[in-house]
């Protein structure tokens, strides 16, 4: 069986984001993704890393979403290696669905950084 697709809500504070509707502090901004920094930071780097096309979860993506999924995991190792934290290490976090902890329906790519990280997470 298929999962179901979750249909996309157009008004998810993320899609206000890239519509400008609200503000963020962007970090990073090309033709397929966004970065900004979450507004509640649980490390002292903590960005978000969102495609611009509409995919609400992780399980939503398709086969021609692939292209736009490597360039999200790109992206994330780039902009820790711009803030500093390649050596250090960084981690990087796709929570999908309620029950994984995902709150915001609109994929997005957690990069945390700048403190110690326990495995397995919580
Ligand atoms: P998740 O739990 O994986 O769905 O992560 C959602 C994250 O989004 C969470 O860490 C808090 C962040 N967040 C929620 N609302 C806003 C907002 O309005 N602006 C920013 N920058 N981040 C937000």
């Amino acid at each position: 069986l298929a999962s179901a697709a979750l249909t996309y809500d157009q008004t998810n504070v993320f899609a206000r984001i890239l519509r400008k509707e609200i503000p963020a502090e962007i970090l990073h901004d090309d033709e397929h993704c966004v970065a900004f920094r979450d507004v509640s930071p649980q490390a002292p780097l903590h960005l978000l890393v969102i495609p611009k096309r509409p995919i609400a979860r992780l399980a939503d993506a398709t086969p021609a979403d692939q292209a736009v999924l490597g360039h999200l995991l790109l992206t994330a190792g780039e902009l820790a290696r711009q803030q500093g934290y390649e050596e250090g290490g960084y981690r990087v976090v796709i929570n999908n669905g309620a029950g994984a902890g995902q709150t915001v329906f609109h994929l997005h790519v957690h990069v945390l950084a700048g403190r110690d990280f326990a495995w397995p997470p919580g």
